[in-house]
């Protein structure tokens, strides 16, 4: 008799990666919280830092950034970093606001990114941002003016997205290492916007 299963059927890897966390978990070699913690080291630290300094690149170099906004993939190798799927680099000015999702799984732009958030392959995340992307954004407390626009683009396995967020105001003395420590995954994603250092910060503020 056939089974139907009661979960879908998961990916190879994912069963693989399973298995040995339970093995590596039961032999008393790792525990959940270390592994927790090498994640979201990957997930906040370790890949965002890329993205943050070819954010900080572009903020202080024009070229760099003319270049980053006409092929991302291609320009990030100047930094250093792989090349991944193709990249196309969002821009936010005072009138419009960029937003990334993939709607149908969880395309991300991992060469700059390094591993996408929870959040972001949860099915609320996906389906709601591309209707209510204000009410989404309010929700990560980024409330932006009305007269702002709001773009969401949907990534695939051809395409990947990431933000070029507004450099803040009151950071014009800051130096491009400096820069890039202001910038955040989220920011990089849409659901935020990069903030002076010691400053609230208004979201708008460079309007
Ligand atoms: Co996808």
């Amino acid at each position: 008799m056939a089974e139907t299963p009661a979960v879908p059927h998961e990916p190879y890897a994912a069963s693989r990666t399973k298995a040995l966390e339970s093995l590596l978990l039961e032999k008393g070699l790792l525990t959940t919280e270390f592994i927790d913690s090498i994640v979201r080291r990957y997930e906040q630290d370790i890949g965002p830092l890329k993205g943050a300094k070819v954010v900080a690149r572009a903020w202080v170099d024009p070229a760099f950034k003319a270049r980053l906004l006409a092929d991302g993939a291609t320009a990030i190798l100047e930094l250093g970093l792989d090349r991944g799927a193709p990249l196309v680099v969002l821009e936010n000015t005072p009138g419009a606001h960029n937003v990334v999702v993939c709607t149908l799984c969880s395309c991300y732009p991992w060469s700059v990114l390094g591993l996408p958030p929870t959040w972001y392959k949860s099915p609320p995340y996906r389906s709601r941002v591309v209707i209510e992307p204000r009410s989404v954004l309010a929700e990560f407390g980024l409330t932006l003016p009305e007269t702002t626009e709001i773009r969401v683009w949907d990534s695939s396995s051809d395409l990947r997205y990431m933000v070029l967020p507004e450099r803040p105001v009151g950071t014009e003395g800051m130096t491009e290492e400096e820069l890039a420590t202001l910038v955040t995954r989220d920011a990089m994603i849409g659901v935020a916007v990069v903030r002076a250092p010691l400053d609230g910060g208004t979201v708008g503020a460079s309007a």
